[in-house]
């Protein structure tokens, strides 16, 4: 201490009389809203924050659910796993009461799966992990909590082969500290340590998303944000849980595996802002706000301009690591893309619709060009030859079902009639994750349709010089794992578009 008080005397007379504290005592004074740093959950750093995790957790779960900080509180905060009514009235009986009126205004928000209000996606989920991490740090008592991140796509995923494994932490039901982290509402062979991407129930996990150069839908992009909502955000959902878990939005966040995944989201969003991506600054975008619980247990209303970025928030923090673009990115420089030069959609058949209504078998459309390709230079040359070094994108519209479908489909671009479907063919272009479309909407029947975009320049070439692009091209969808054959998945349109 008297070493301490010294060194302070010393400092402030060097600085004439400013008050300059040692960096050890600014850190202690300035506590509460210092930068924190979120780990990744392979790092020993991310280990010691899991444990706190797992000990909140397993204390969250036993509160009773009429209690905000409780594990179901918080997790039908997402969804409630039958209608909301219902489960008020399990829940609350018919008696009136501030919590009761908390779970009014908060149960069931997940607002971009909920109301199609895709662009909602990134901000309303970067809330309700922050939220989370609050609750975490009071339930456990250690202020300097951060929630670790699951790192399972990109460059830093590590160990290599290893990280799309459920960290085993996850995968102990008898462990009296793990054991709050585990569910048995995984996919085949998830809890006994298979990489969760592996066929038959696993699709490839991408950073594809980041090749965006725009938040929101424009031309023939759809966009950073509903990209990342499909592929790695709804792909992994399908690739771990269930139709009682993880695979389907009413009961996703019962699973603990899903804080981490949706942090590592959270981090995708942070490295691509931090990369150059812009978020929009309109104010029907700005101004959307939603309540949830502080770690007091009392109602927040947040903004989603409070929280576009992660260092100026009221407890600003930072990750451990970021994400580059991947090769093949679309450059932000690039203006905003004209109207696109169509060349290649699925056409109307005979009947009034073009959906393309998929199965549980493999499903092939053919698109129809106005294109002519020259016998000589076939398909892909007249393509490239046409669109002069434009990005070519595969663009989905109108993605939606009737019930949730619980599992994934692989897309194909001219995938031979010989050829089984697997994403290591040169054909993979990606994967549709059917998670949240055709959930029912509160008090409703819509539901809610997604469109989706993949860049193709890479493969389309890869397949010319392979000579697979010889002719107009066709698009394979197959199934990954098993679907709810009620749900009825539907892919409105296809179209193959440069810009
Ligand atoms: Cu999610």
């Amino acid at each position: 201490m008297t070493i301490r008080r010294r060194t302070l005397l010393k400092l402030s007379a060097l600085a004439g009389g400013a008050m300059i504290l040692p960096d050890v005592m600014q850190r202690a004074l300035a506590a509460s809203n210092t930068t924190k740093v979120r780990h990744a959950v392979s790092t020993p750093e991310g280990k010691l924050m899991l444990a706190v995790y797992a000990r909140a957790v397993g204390l969250m779960m036993k509160k009773p659910s009429t209690d905000p900080l409780s594990w179901i509180f918080q997790w039908y905060t997402h969804s409630t796993p039958e209608d909301k009514e219902v489960e008020l009235q399990k829940v609350f009986g018919s008696t009136s009461s501030p919590h009761r009126q908390m779970a009014e205004t908060m149960w069931f928000t997940c607002e971009p799966h909920r109301s199609g209000n895709s662009d909602a996606f990134l901000p309303w989920h970067r809330m309700y992990v922050l939220y989370l991490e609050q609750i975490v740090r009071d339930v456990s008592g250690d202020q300097a909590f951060t929630l670790p991140y699951w790192d399972y796509v990109g460059p830093s995923c590590t160990p290599a082969g290893q990280c799309t494994v459920l960290p085993e932490e996850f995968r102990k039901p008898n462990h009296p500290l793990w054991g709050s982290l585990y569910r048995p509402d995984r996919n085949p062979g998830v809890n006994d340590g298979k990489p969760v991407d592996a066929s038959p129930y696993g699709s490839p996990l991408t950073l594809d998303c980041m090749k965006s150069p725009r938040y929101r839908e424009s031309g023939s992009d759809a966009g950073f944000c509903a990209n990342l909502d499909n592929d790695p955000h709804g792909v992994m959902h399908d690739n771990v849980g269930d139709d009682k878990g993880m695979g389907v939005i009413a009961w996703a966040a019962n699973d603990p595996i899903f804080w981490l995944h949706h942090c590592n989201i959270d981090r995708i969003w942070a490295s691509w802002n931090k990369a150059g991506g812009l978020n929009p600054q309109d104010t029907p975008f700005t101004s959307q706000s939603w309540t949830f619980s502080n770690g007091q247990g009392l109602p927040v209303v947040a903004k989603v301009s409070d929280v576009l970025d992660t260092t100026t928030l009221a407890s600003p923090y930072i990750y451990d690591s970021y994400l580059s673009r991947p090769a093949g990115s679309v450059p932000f420089s690039k203006p905003l893309v004209r109207a696109a030069s169509v060349h290649a959609q699925s056409r109307l058949s005979s009947g009034r619709s073009s959906a393309i209504a998929l199965t549980e078998k493999p499903v092939k459309i053919a698109l129809a060009s106005q294109l002519r390709s020259t016998s000589k230079a076939g398909f892909g040359n007249a393509l490239f030859s046409a669109t002069q070094g434009e990005t070519l994108y595969l663009t989905l519209s109108d993605i939606s079902a009737s019930a949730e479908v619980g599992n994934s489909y692989g897309v194909y671009l001219n995938l031979p009639a010989n050829v089984t479907p697997t994403p290591q063919d040169p054909s993979f272009v990606g994967t549709i994750s059917f998670f949240g479309v055709g959930m029912p909407t509160h008090g409703g029947h819509h539901t809610s349709t997604r469109d989706i975009s993949f860049v193709v320049t890479d493969i389309v070439q890869k397949l010319t010089d392979a000579k697979r692009m010889n002719q107009e091209p066709t698009i394979t969808f197959a199934p990954i794992g098993k679907n709810n054959v009620n749900a009825k998945p539907v892919v409105g349109s296809v179209s193959l578009q440069s810009s």
